[in-house]
């Protein structure tokens, strides 16, 4: 596979507003149930396996992690997932204070990449964060995960049932993708760079 992102870096972790950080770089926030594959993403994009954790423990990480993409190209910033039952009221209470301060009020935020798993119906957890989005007006590309976990008679079948759970909007972009065998990782940075705008040859 091509490699689209020539650089990533770790830039910070931030509990909330003190951490983020001031400059114009667009941002690009990743959401979705934990599991899902979001760090896996981050780390099969930048051919970097060690850039994002992949947690055998779901649900223990409460931060925004932040991570440079070809130089102040954009950024991305990698959201623990909702949705974990092991996680208290206290915690689902912080996480989500932490979400919706930056999903409401960060001017960097440009574009939301919501990953659902390919194999299974939205949850009520993932269609109360479309929702969400659509409410706040925020741009979304929807992102389904481990395709290679997907025999061939289910990929149409399953991509109408999440498009018709979600209710997605014709100006949403659906695409299919697998971390494991890197399959549309490279389309998923094309999007991103088509809708921020952006040149993606670095
Ligand atoms: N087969 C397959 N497995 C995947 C894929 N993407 C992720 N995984 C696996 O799914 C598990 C969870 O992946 P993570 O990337 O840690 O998921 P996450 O969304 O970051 O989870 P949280 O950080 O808990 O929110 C790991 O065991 C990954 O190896 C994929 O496309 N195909
Ligand atoms: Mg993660």
């Amino acid at each position: 596979m091509e490699q689209k992102v020539k650089w990533s870096e770790f830039i910070k972790s931030a509990a909330g507003i003190e951490g983020w950080i001031d400059d114009d770089i667009p941002e690009v926030l990743f959401v979705g149930r934990s599991n899902v594959g979001k760090s896996s993403f981050i780390n099969a994009l930048t051919n970097n396996k060690k850039l994002a954790k992949i947690s055998s423990t779901p649900g223990k990480t409460r931060l925004l992690n932040f991570f440079d993409i070809n130089k102040g190209l954009f950024r991305i910033v990698d959201a623990p997932g909702y949705g974990y039952a092991k996680v208290n009221g206290k915690m689902k209470e912080q996480f989500s204070d932490m979400m919706n301060q930056y999903m409401e009020t960060r001017p960097n935020l440009k574009l939301v990449v919501m990953l659902v798993d390919l194999r299974h119906k939205p949850t009520t957890d993932d269609l109360g964060m479309y929702k969400y989005l659509k409410y706040y007006q925020l741009p979304v590309v929807v992102v389904g995960t481990k395709l290679d976990k997907l025999k061939q008679n289910e990929i149409k079948k399953n991509e109408k049932m999440i498009r018709d759970t979600l209710e997605l909007k014709p100006s949403d972009g659906f695409i299919k993708i697998s971390n494991t065998d890197k399959r549309n990782v490279n389309e998923v940075y094309d999007e991103i760079c088509k809708r921020l705008e952006v040149n993606p040859e670095v």
